[in-house]
């Protein structure tokens, strides 16, 4: 493939286009793809027309392929991304490596990534009003109930001593789904962080953060994180 393919992001706090971006990195692809990085909010270009053109979700990411379609949904993009290039398949290797991918990258983004996602929206308004559109901070706390309770069965499930999800060498996609889930959940408003409360959680956030792809992925600065800040390159 010659032509860098166009993707429109967000900042390293935003979970979904950090999965996106981690990925490209562990891939090592990051080159292939060309960002437009939207500040989110007050801004709220994702969800103006001319995007919602391109994806009427109006959300990040959203790949344009080189034929001018576009494709949306990080693990979509991502499993596109990961068969479409050559290198380490992020989400498994083996037929039984995908499945087990998909099921762990289903778990935590579905039960603990989106709930905190949904506590950030619905209790902390977090876009703030012109794009937020409930308030409703029950709904909030009960999403963060779920998440903790999420959390304690990935954080049972690590306790075997195995490095990553899937107990490989190297970390999946699942993993990646993973590490922004704890991210986000030490975002301030969200002020819920797994890797305090989980001690295999803390390990694991602790492996992350040794990783090459973590590091180039969070050296934006706009993580949002005090202790991510010494990532950041001019
Ligand atoms: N299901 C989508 C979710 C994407 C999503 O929620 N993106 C967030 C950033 S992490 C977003 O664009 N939010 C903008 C908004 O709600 O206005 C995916 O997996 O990519």
């Amino acid at each position: 493939m010659a032509d860098k393919l166009r993707v429109y992001t967000s900042p390293s706090a935003f979970p979904n286009p950090q999965r996106l971006r981690l990925f490209a990195l562990e891939k090592g692809i990051e080159d292939e793809l060309e960002e437009v990085v939207y500040d989110m909010s007050p801004g709220g270009d994702q969800r103006k027309w001319p995007h919602l053109k391109m994806n009427p979700w109006g959300e990040t990411p959203t790949l344009q392929l080189a034929d001018g379609s576009y494709l949306a949904e990080t693990a979509g993009i991502v499993r596109y991304l990961d068969l479409a290039y050559p290198g380490r398949r992020i989400t498994g290797e083996t037929p039984l490596e995908q499945g087990q991918d998909a099921m762990w990258d289903d778990r935590i983004w579905v039960h603990i990534l989106y709930r905190i996602v949904t506590m950030f929206h619905v209790m902390h308004t977090g876009l703030g009003f012109k794009l937020e559109l409930t308030h409703n901070p029950a709904w909030g706390e009960h999403s963060r109930k779920e998440a903790l309770s999420h959390a304690a069965l990935v954080n049972r499930h690590l306790s075997d001593g195995r490095d990553w999800i899937l107990g490989g060498d190297e970390p999946t996609f699942a993993d990646i789904t993973l590490a922004v889930s704890i991210a986000f959940s030490k975002f301030p408003v969200n002020n819920t962080p797994l890797d305090e409360r989980f001690e295999y959680l803390d390990y694991y956030w602790n492996r992350w953060k040794e990783r090459e792809s973590f590091k180039r992925g969070y050296a934006d600065g706009g993580s949002g994180l005090e202790e991510l800040e010494y990532l950041k390159r001019t």
